[in-house]
C-alpha cells in the first residue's frame, strides 16, 4: 500500500492580518499535483486543518474544489481522504461528504459521539483494494475504546494481511514542538498507547515539524525504513511562522503488509516566501530606529523576498510611527517583503524606566473596566512599538473567532446552524449573568 501522507495546509490564511498566502498554497498544490502523478499513490491523506479558519472565503473554497477536482480528474483511482482538524468547522467538513463521495475523495469532519449507535465504525472506515484507512478527524478527549473498536473491526474483516492506516489531528506524547507557540508540558498530549493497537501506520496532523515519533534522530532522514507501527506527522504545507527552522515536506509512505515494514520518503516543499528574522539570532540585535530602517532597505536591495522579523535592543527609541515608516519601505518593493508586526525585543527594560512607566491604577478604576483595550491603551507606554490599530483588530478577530465557535456549538447540539444574531444575544444575556 502507498499513500501520501500531508496535514495542515491552512488554505485560506492571511498573515499578520495582511498577507494573503493563496498563491504559496497554489505553489504547494502544483508540486503535490506532480508526486501523485509520478507516485501514483493508493490513497492521498490529508490529516487535518485543511483550512485555517473556520469560515474559509469564498476564494479559497473555490480554490480548494478546483484543486481537488481536478485531482480526481487526472487520477480517478487515487482515493483522496480529508480529515477535518482543530482549525476547521467540524460541520462544514462533514456537510460536504455526500458530494464528494461521487469521486474517491473523502471529507470526515466529524469525530463519533461519545453516545454512538451500532454501526456508526462505517462511517471511518474506508476499505482500498491495498489496504484499510481510518478517516478519525480532530476530537477532544481521550477516546481509546473508540479507536480500538475501529480497528478490532477492520483486524476481524482483514484476512489477507493488508496494511492498516489510521489518520489523527491529536498531539502525542514525545512530539518535537518546535516552531509552535506552547512549551513541552503545557499541552495536552495524548499517549500512544492510548490510540489503539492494530494500525501500522498513523498518519498525524497538528504538529507542524514533520516528524517520526520515537525516532527523533531520524526527522530529517529522506528515506527510512522502521518495522510498523509508526507514529507520524508529516508536517504542515508552509511554514506558519518565522520559529519553523526546518524543511517541510510531504511524507510518501509504503507499507509492504499488515505488520511488515514501512518505508518513508520525505519529499521536499519548494516554498514560494522564505521566512527571516533580521537581525539573524546569532547576530547583535538592532540598536536604532535608524539601524532598523538601513537594515531593512539593505536586506530588501539584495533581492531577499519573504517574510521578516526584527529584533531589536528593548532600550532602542523607537517612534510612534515606526511601522508606518516600516511599511513605506516594504511598500518600494511590492508586496514581496512582508512585515512581521510582532518584534523580539532583546534585553530587559532598565529597572528606572519600569518604574516611571508603571501606570498606577485604583481598584474601582480596573473593576469599571470591562474592556482589555481599554486596559491596555492606558498602559501601552510600557509597550515600545506596539501598535494599537492591529491589536485592535486581532481582538475583533479572536471575538468573532470566539463567536463562531459557539455558534459552531449550537449547531453541532441542535444539529441545525443558528443565525449570528441569536447567538450574540446569547452572548450578552451571558455576560450579564
Ligand atoms: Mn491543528
Amino acid at each position: 500500500m502507498k499513500i501520501i501522507h500531508t496535514a495542515d495546509l491552512h488554505l485560506g490564511q492571511v498573515l499578520y492580518q495582511n498577507y494573503d498566502r493563496s498563491d504559496e498554497h497554489d505553489h504547494f498544490f502544483q508540486q503535490l499535483k506532480e508526486w501523485c502523478k509520478a507516485e501514483k499513490p493508493d490513497a492521498l491523506l490529508v490529516s487535518g486543518d485543511v483550512f485555517d479558519i473556520l469560515i474559509p472565503s469564498i476564494n479559497t473554497k473555490k480554490r480548494f474544489n478546483e484543486f481537488f477536482v481536478g485531482l480526481q480528474k487526472e487520477l480517478p483511482e487515487m482515493h483522496v481522504v480529508i480529515t477535518a482538524g482543530n482549525h476547521d468547522s467540524a460541520s462544514r467538513i462533514q456537510a460536504d461528504h455526500d458530494v464528494w463521495s461521487f469521486s474517491n475523495t473523502h471529507l470526515i469532519g466529524v469525530a463519533p459521539s461519545l453516545t454512538v449507535e451500532d454501526g456508526w465504525q462505517e462511517n471511518y472506515i474506508i476499505e482500498l483494494p491495498a489496504g484499510f484507512i481510518i478517516a478519525m478527524p480532530f476530537m477532544q478527549g481521550d477516546r481509546a475504546q473508540q479507536l480500538q473498536s475501529l480497528l478490532d473491526i477492520i483486524a476481524e474483516r482483514n484476512t489477507e494481511g493488508k496494511p492498516v492506516v489510521m489518520m489523527g489531528h491529536l498531539a502525542v506524547t514525545g512530539l518535537d514542538p518546535t516552531g509552535h507557540n506552547f512549551e513541552v508540558g503545557k499541552i495536552e498530549t495524548q499517549n500512544a498507547d492510548r490510540l489503539g493497537k492494530g494500525y501500522d501506520y498513523l498518519a498525524l496532523g497538528h504538529i507542524h515539524k514533520p516528524q517520526t515519533i520515537s525516532h527523533p534522530e531520524d526527522c530529517m532522514a529522506m528515506d527510512v525504513t522502521y518495522p510498523a507501527p509508526v507514529i507520524r506527522y508529516s508536517g504542515s504545507a508552509l511554514h506558519v511562522s518565522c520559529d519553523e527552522q526546518y524543511p517541510h515536506t510531504v511524507s510518501l509512505v509504503e507499507i509492504d503488509k499488515h505488520g511488515g515494514n514501512v518505508h518513508i520518503r520525505q519529499l521536499r516543499i519548494d516554498e514560494l516566501r522564505h521566512f527571516y528574522t533580521l537581525p539573524a539570532m546569532t547576530d547583535p540585535a538592532f540598536t536604532s530606529e535608524e539601524e532598523v530602517l538601513d537594515g531593512l532597505k539593505d536586506f530588501c536591495q539584495a533581492g531577499n523576498r519573504g517574510y521578516v522579523r526584527l529584533r531589536i535592543e528593548y532600550a532602542a527609541d523607537i517612534s510612534s510611527n515606526f511601522n508606518q515608516q516600516v511599511y513605506d519601505i516594504l511598500a518600494t518593493y511590492g508586496d514581496e517583503v512582508r512585515f512581521n508586526p510582532k518584534i523580539i525585543w532583546v534585553g530587559q527594560p532598565a529597572a528606572s524606566t519600569m518604574a516611571s512607566a508603571k501606570t498606577v491604577f485604583e481598584v474601582s478604576e480596573l473593576q469599571d473596566m470591562d474592556d482589555p483595550l481599554d486596559f491596555i491603551e492606558k498602559t501601552k507606554e510600557q509597550y515600545p512599538g506596539l501598535d494599537f490599530s492591529i491589536l485592535k483588530e486581532m481582538f475583533k478577530e479572536v471575538e468573532a473567532e470566539i463567536r463562531r465557535f459557539k455558534e459552531e456549538g449550537k449547531a453541532e447540539k441542535t444539529g441545525e446552524k443558528s443565525s449570528t444574531a441569536e447567538v450574540i444575544t446569547e452572548t450578552k444575556k451571558s455576560d450579564k449573568e
